[in-house]
């Protein structure tokens, strides 16, 4: 029997996902080629809950109440491809170390930002950011400051709203709207903004639908 293989397709999000490799610097970057979603927010926003959420696999991408802890670009992809030879998966997902944490020393973020900045100024196959803000916060000024990197480099994005079960319904719309207004003049936002609830699986379809939309552009 022939295995199926792992296309763009919905069916990508139930197959088995294995994380490759963490990188520290872009020498160690994977071969480029397959298209990459990358996930940044500050730390604790809850994006290794959310790619695990999108892929139904618990403990994939370490979730953390110690912020600042991941300085690595993280990768995730569909299982079953050597990376070797051209034998490179469909679509990679990249799980950003996280900003924002006020007690990290001066040299941490230094090296935090070099990494961000050259990830997402250099790497020509990465076709979004989903830029995630935590619900219960709102836009903050570091979200403004990547951003506005974002809009720089031309790298599209696209924000998601987290841990909207901690809202109550009528607090989801209004932050819905209040974000969409704020990005309006941002260039590279697209100006759909999405809530999610990893906790509850909320609004985590839509992304996995708008992640295969990305990837296949
Ligand atoms: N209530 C709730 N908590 C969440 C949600 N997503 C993440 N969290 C919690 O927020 C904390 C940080 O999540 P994590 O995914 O590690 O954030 P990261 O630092 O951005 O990767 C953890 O304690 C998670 O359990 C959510 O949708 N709802
Ligand atoms: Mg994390």
């Amino acid at each position: 029997m022939t295995e199926t293989v792992a296309t763009l397709e919905p069916g990508l999000f139930k197959r088995p996902w294995v994380f490759i490799r963490g990188v520290p610097d872009m020498k160690f970057l994977p071969p480029e080629g397959p298209p990459e979603v990358a996930f940044a927010g500050r730390s604790n926003v809850g994006k290794s809950s959310l790619i695990n959420a999108l892929l139904e696999q618990k403990g994939l991408a370490r979730t953390s109440n110690t912020p600042g802890r991941t300085q690595e670009l993280n990768y995730f992809v569909p299982e079953g491809f050597s990376g070797e030879g051209g034998d490179l998966p469909p679509i990679a997902l990249v799980d950003m170390p996280g900003y924002g944490f006020a007690q990290a020393p001066k040299e941490q973020v230094d090296r935090w930002t070099k990494l961000v900045f050259d990830y997402l100024k250099g790497r020509v196959t990465l076709k979004r950011v989903y830029l995630l803000i935590d619900g219960r916060h709102g836009i903050m000024k570091r979200d403004e400051e990547v951003m506005a990197l974002l809009d720089k480099a031309a790298v599209s994005y696209q924000v998601v709203l987290t841990k909207a079960d901690k809202l109550k319904t009528p607090g989801v719309g209004r932050l819905l709207g209040e974000t969409s207004e704020k990005i309006k003049k941002r260039p590279a936002a697209f100006p759909e903004v999405l809530a999610t609830s990893s906790e509850k699986g909320e609004g985590i379809d839509d992304v996995r639908a708008a992640i295969l939309t990305a990837a296949r552009s």
